[in-house]
């Protein structure tokens, strides 16, 4: 069996069995957070070159819990509500009291919801917020911050954690290439989705050019099964056009089949593309759709060799 080296600490103390040197519970906790640590089975400590250094009194008593922020979108809509979960989970060995938890989010924007409660040792205060940016809020990136504080056997604990949010980017105005737009979300079976390159490996900007069959693409998309890029268009566009097909990197292998879908419902779908195959014409309808998926899929077969690209893929829009 093999085993992976305990790496040692900074303060050269190697908790057994874990080499990313990460600690559950122990983020907050530190050493007294005795619960989650001693909740390990078999667990013991091996001390290395260990120096203990008297710090002075303690100034104030350390939280034992975690505290979560978790958006449900990676970009939010501009002028509506969008929802973001906050998790406070006690590690304290007593039911905590008193439990406030707290959103700030930025200026302008308005937030809704109630984090307040007793939770058990162990247990979890969830809690449902519905935040809203401006309607003119720029594109960018935002941050959500969120507090915890209770009470633990009388003493006063605080918690804090944030996380960051886009706005969605501004939709199209006029007719354009998918590869100049920024997209709301991408996922991608093989490192990022590429712009006006084939899929190429894990890392950004290693395709070579897009080319299906023999015909070469300047500009479109490079993706690899199982893919999904969305887009918003706000209404803006009726047409949505590309040549698809797997990319000529790969000889003999990979099958793909690639759909756009509108708000939710398939407007064109392809008929399964392997790698021999010429560049096929995909035409999609998106009248007044909000959004738009570009979903390339494995054709049932599994995902090897699957370099799906999107040649002139452009929105019709105005
Ligand atoms: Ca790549
Ligand atoms: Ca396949």
């Amino acid at each position: 069996m093999w085993r992976r080296a305990a790496r040692r600490s900074p303060s050269g103390v190697s908790p057994p069995g874990s080499a990313s040197g990460s600690w559950p519970g122990a983020a907050t906790c530190g050493w007294g957070c005795a619960r989650s640590c001693r909740s390990r089975p078999g667990a013991d400590f091996v001390l290395d070159d260990f120096a203990v250094t008297d710090l002075g009194p303690a100034t104030g008593a350390q939280a034992c819990g975690t505290l979560e922020v978790t958006p449900a979108a990676p970009a939010f809509e501009q002028g509506a509500a969008n929802e973001v979960t906050t998790t406070f989970t006690n590690l304290e060995e007593v039911a905590v009291r008193d439990v406030a938890v707290r959103l700030d989010v930025p200026e302008g924007w308005t937030v809704e919801g109630d984090g307040a409660g007793s939770v058990e040792p162990g247990g979890k205060l969830v809690t449902t917020w519905r935040v809203t940016p401006p309607a003119g809020a720029p594109y960018g990136t935002y941050e959500l911050a969120a507090t915890a504080s209770y009470t633990a056997g009388g003493a006063a604990r605080t918690l804090t954690a944030s996380a960051s949010v886009r706005t969605l980017p501004p939709p199209p105005a006029a007719d354009a290439y998918a590869s100049d737009l920024e997209w709301v979300s991408a996922d991608n079976g093989w490192g990022p989705v590429e712009r006006d390159r084939s899929n190429g490996d894990t890392g950004p900007a290693d395709g070579g050019p897009i080319v299906i069959g023999g015909r070469a693409f300047g500009k479109g998309l490079g993706t690899h099964a199982p893919a999904e890029v969305r887009f918003y268009l706000r209404g803006r566009c009726t047409a949505f056009t590309a040549f698809v097909g797997v990319d000529d990197v790969q000889a003999t292998r990979g099958s793909v089949e690639f759909g756009v879908v509108a708000d939710g419902v398939e407007r064109a779908r392809s008929p399964v593309l392997r790698a021999a195959d010429a560049a096929y014409e995909l035409s999609a309808d998106v009248t007044g759709a909000r959004y738009v998926d570009l979903v390339a899929g494995d054709a049932g077969d599994g995902v090897g060799n699957d370099h799906a690209d999107w040649g002139e893929a452009r929105f019709r829009c105005s």
